[in-house]
C-alpha cells in the first residue's frame, strides 16, 4: 500500500524545501480545499439535497444562476473571510469584489474563483468544478479595490481547481509544478496522488464546441479542418474529439493525457473577445497548464501576459499540448500578417 501524504504535509514539506509557501498562503490553500470538500458534499447530494435547478437570478455575466452556483459561492466566502489571510475576494457570481470586513484582520492575498464551473452540467450529473486563482495585494496602502485585482496571470501566487467527478480531485500549483490530491472520503482529507504532472507536447485529441463551427475565424477553422482531415490530410494522423462543456473536466483530461482545448472568439458576439473569463478561468488554468509544460494563448499572445482592464474580462482560450497550441497560434499570426 503506497503511503500517501496529506495536503497539509505536502504544503509544509514544500515550504521547508523551497520556502515559497508562507503561512498565510498555506492557510489560504487549506481553507479553499476545506471549502471544496463542503461543496462536494452538496454537489454529491444532487436531488436528495434540494440543490438542483435554478436560483431564479442572473449573475454579472447575464447567465441564469443555479442554486449550487450560489451555495458554492457562499461556502467559499464564509470559509475564507475570517482567516486573516485575505484582503478581498472576487467571484464569477458577484458583480463587485468582496472586501474582508473590518471585524477581521486583512491579509496580503487576493482570492478569485469560479465557484462552480460548468454548472449547465449540474442537473445531468456530469463533472463540474471549482476554479481558483491567488494574487498578492501589491499596494500596501490600507484598503483594497478592484484595481488591486487587475494583475496579469504571471503574477499569480497559486492556482488550482477541484473537479467533482467520479473522484473529487484537487489540482494545485504554487509555482513549482502541478500536484494532484484525491479526496479520501474515509479520512475526510485530500491525499497526494500525483505530482510533477507533465502535459505531452503532442496530442491527437482536441476539445472544442463544434456547433459553433460556422462562427469561427479562419485560423481556428483551418486548424480544426486539418484535424478532421485525419491521416489523409496535412496532419498525417487521425484525431479524436472530446467536449464536456465543463472547462475543469476538459482541462483535467488534458493535464492527465494531453490534448488541446479551444474556446475561440466567434462571430456570435463579435464585440466580446471570447466566452471564458480571464481572471478566474483562463489565468488559473493557464498557470496549471504552463507549470505542466503546456502552453496557453488567446491566439495572439500568452494568456498570462495579458494585463486585465476589468474584473470580469473575457478572453479567447487555446491551451494544452505545447506543439498544438503553438500551431494554432501560428495560424492566427499568419492570418494577421
Ligand atoms: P458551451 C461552462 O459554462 C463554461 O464556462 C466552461 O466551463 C465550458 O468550457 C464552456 O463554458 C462551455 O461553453 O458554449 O460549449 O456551453
Amino acid at each position: 500500500m503506497t503511503k500517501r501524504i496529506s495536503l497539509t504535509q505536502y504544503l509544509v514539506e514544500q515550504q521547508r524545501e523551497h520556502g515559497h509557501i508562507p503561512a498565510q498562503l498555506r492557510l489560504l490553500i487549506e481553507v479553499v480545499a476545506r471549502a471544496c470538500k463542503r461543496i462536494a458534499i452538496s454537489v454529491n447530494k444532487g436531488a436528495l439535497g434540494e440543490v438542483l435547478g435554478t436560483a431564479g437570478s442572473e449573475n454579472v455575466q447575464g447567465e441564469v444562476q443555479k442554486k449550487l452556483d450560489i451555495i458554492s459561492n457562499e461556502v467559499l466566502i464564509e470559509a475564507n473571510v475570517w482567516g486573516g489571510h485575505l484582503a478581498a475576494m472576487a467571484s464569477e457570481e458577484m458583480d463587485t469584489i468582496h472586501v474582508v470586513p473590518d471585524r477581521y484582520p486583512q491579509g496580503e492575498f487576493l482570492l478569485l474563483f469560479d465557484p462552480l464551473d460548468g454548472s449547465s452540467n449540474i442537473d445531468v450529473n456530469v463533472s463540474i468544478g471549482t476554479i481558483f486563482s491567488v494574487l498578492r495585494k501589491v499596494n500596501n496602502q490600507r484598503g483594497v479595490s478592484e484595481e488591486d485585482f487587475l494583475q496579469p496571470g504571471k503574477q499569480q501566487a497559486a492556482a488550482g481547481y477541484c473537479v467533482y467527478g467520479p473522484q473529487t480531485t484537487l489540482v494545485l500549483t504554487v509555482g513549482r509544478g502541478v500536484a494532484v490530491f484525491t479526496l479520501d472520503r474515509e479520512q475526510g482529507s485530500f491525499v497526494l496522488t500525483a505530482e510533477n504532472i507533465q502535459v505531452p507536447e503532442d496530442t491527437k485529441e482536441f476539445a472544442i464546441n463544434m456547433s459553433n463551427q460556422r462562427h469561427w475565424d479562419a485560423p481556428v477553422t483551418r486548424y480544426i479542418n486539418e484535424c478532421l482531415a485525419g491521416k489523409e490530410g496535412p496532419r498525417g494522423k487521425d484525431f479524436n474529439m472530446r467536449w464536456v462543456a465543463s472547462m475543469v473536466a476538459d482541462v483535467h483530461r488534458i493535464l492527465t493525457r494531453g490534448g488541446v482545448f479551444l474556446y475561440p472568439w466567434d462571430k456570435r458576439e463579435p464585440d466580446k473577445p471570447g466566452k471564458l473569463r480571464l481572471m478566474y478561468e483562463a489565468n488559473p488554468m493557464a498557470y496549471l497548464i504552463e507549470q505542466a509544460g503546456g502552453q496557453a494563448t488567446n491566439g495572439h499572445q500568452r494568456i498570462m501576459d495579458m494585463v486585465p482592464t476589468k474584473l470580469h474580462e473575457r478572453v479567447s482560450v487555446m491551451l494544452g499540448s505545447k506543439n498544438e497550441v503553438q500551431r494554432v497560434t501560428d495560424y492566427h499570426r499568419e492570418s494577421a500578417s
